[in-house]
């Protein structure tokens, strides 16, 4: 399984809620590194531009509007699978279907209010965390215990 980088972004509502530590420690614990980290209130064009896939959408306006209402705390996670991975620890879009243990499943009720963000693909990944990160900004570190995380 090859190490991947993947964008993670917790949504107003998951800042404004003081979820930060409970959600950043799910994906530490799991055994991915953290190699950027910010937190952003972003304007309208970031906004537009991370969503624009869903431009079209009924949704797309109140989703620009809610991803702009206040900080968001922005990331790049890294290690063996990470994208996919993510997206399990994230759970379902809408939160009512989530898995318990998930995200959330666990944190969240409303789609509209789903705390968190994850890339679902190698591209959407790279563009992401090109769109919300400078280079200089992103960390390349080997944790200590790495071999305690991933066989050789
Ligand atoms: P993100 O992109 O935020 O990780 O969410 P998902 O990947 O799980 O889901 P998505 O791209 O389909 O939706 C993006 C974002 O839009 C919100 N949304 C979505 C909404 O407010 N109403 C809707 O009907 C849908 C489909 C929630 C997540």
């Amino acid at each position: 399984m090859a190490s991947q980088r993947t964008f993670i972004a917790i949504k107003p509502d998951g800042v404004q809620r003081g979820l930060v530590g409970e959600i950043l420690m799910r994906f530490e614990r799991k055994g991915f590194r953290l190699v950027g980290l910010k937190q952003i209130t972003p304007d309208r064009a970031l906004a537009e531009a991370h969503y624009g896939v869903h431009r079209e959408r009924p949704f797309f306006a109140a989703l620009v509007d809610f991803i702009c209402s206040g900080p968001v705390v922005a990331m790049v996670w890294e290690g063996h699978g990470v994208i996919a991975a993510a997206r399990m620890l994230i759970g379902a879009t809408k939160p009512l279907e989530a898995e318990p243990g998930t995200i959330r499943g666990d944190l969240a009720v409303d789609i509209g209010r789903n705390v968190v963000h994850g890339s679902d693909a190698e591209e959407t990944a790279a563009f992401e965390i090109g769109l919300w990160f400078k280079d200089d900004e992103l960390n390349d570190w080997t944790p200590a215990d790495q071999s305690w995380r991933v066989e050789a």
